[in-house]
């Protein structure tokens, strides 16, 4: 990490630099990010970090098999709509932080669906990610559609998550219903399915394949391509010209856990400035919540992106997810092909 990184996040907590013990916390962004800032709130804190690494889906089911006696403090990052779903189930704790007017509305407005039980720390636009290499080999143009997913020459080559275990994979699932109509958005992934290779446990495998020139397309979160081309890979990336949806990635505290009050230190500093800064430090180009946190030019610009209006609080509603999870699984998994 860069010395000025850390002088400026050590800076950042005077009122916590004599605090002690420990906090639990399930990190839902990749590894790098989960790193940096679990060192650096230790150093500055004094509080000891225990982190866990775990994809949206997976963090939930483990908040889920927690209940009755939490071990976890802090669910960061990882997309939005099961973070609604804990905040639904009265898994996470209800908490207004006093930063919350810093936020950009789209996370307060996550706060404000989730009646206060969680916020937004990032947004992220879903789309493509596509190695250049194989496709210039290929003779193969590079999508720019959903419609562009289903042509022959990808038969395939295309990677996605799968959603029972992965929030990119929900997310492309609620985008499809909103976008095209429930039926519509089904029949659309059946004929998806005969161009999709595999279907991963994480929502990051697929664009990782596509760097590792393992398979043609990713249906990812573009930022999640942004950096595999940043590491100096051949990766392209799109979003779909009919229009697409974003995570919200948020941050919940969880309720009854063993450490709450280092649970807030964590998620108070988590919301700063200071504590938004390690997403591009390590190398993640979501655009963070905080309005007052430079934005680079290697970020999406939500306002330069045909998004769809995401009905959060809809899709991100415990019984809405089951069923749609569901209904892919018995009608897209098992369907044979
Ligand atoms: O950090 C990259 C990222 O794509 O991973 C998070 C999330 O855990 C997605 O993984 P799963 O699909 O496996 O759940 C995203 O919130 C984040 O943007």
């Amino acid at each position: 990490m860069k010395p000025a990184v850390l002088a400026l996040s050590l800076i950042a907590l005077p009122g916590l630099a004599a605090a002690q013990g420990q906090v639990n916390i399930i990190c839902s962004v990749q590894a790098e990010w989960c790193n940096m800032m679990s060192t650096v709130f230790a150093k500055s804190t004094g509080i000891k970090v225990n982190m866990t690494a775990k994809g949206s889906g997976e963090a939930l089911a483990q908040l889920m098999a927690e209940r009755a006696n939490p071990k976890t403090d802090v669910w960061f990052g990882g997309t939005g709509d099961p973070h609604l779903q804990a905040a639904e189930q009265g898994l996470t704790l209800e908490y207004k932080s006093p930063l919350l007017p810093q936020l950009y509305p789209w996370a307060q407005k996550q706060a404000a669906d989730s009646k206060y039980h969680t916020v937004g720390v990032y947004l992220g636009p879903l789309g493509f990610g596509f190695n250049t290499e194989l496709l210039a080999k290929k003779k193969a143009a590079a999508p720019t559609s959903w419609a562009d997913l289903l042509r022959p020459e990808y038969k395939g080559e295309i990677q996605m998550a799968n959603p029972a275990s992965s929030g990119t994979a929900y997310t492309m699932i609620a985008t499809l219903v909103q976008l095209m109509g429930e039926d519509k958005a089904f029949d659309y992934m059946k004929a998806l399915d005969r161009n999709i290779s595999a279907y991963t446990r994480s929502g990051t495998a697929p664009v990782k394949a596509v760097a590792r020139g393992e398979t043609m397309v990713s249906i990812s979160f573009v930022h999640d391509a942004t950096t595999e081309k940043v590491n100096g890979f051949p990766v392209g990336q799109a979003t779909p010209s009919e229009g697409t949806g974003a995570e919200v990635g948020s941050m919940s505290i969880v309720k009854g856990g063993p450490n709450t009050a280092n649970a807030k230190a964590f998620y108070e500093w988590a919301l700063t400035p200071s504590g938004q800064q390690f997403g591009l430090a390590a190398k993640q180009f979501q655009l963070p919540s905080n309005s007052k946190v430079p934005i680079d030019p290697r970020m999406s610009d939500p306002k330069k992106i045909k998004l769809i209006n995401y009905d959060y609080a809809k899709y991100g509603a415990s019984a809405e997810r089951k069923r749609l999870i569901a209904k892919w699984e018995k009608e897209i998994q098992n369907q044979g092909k």
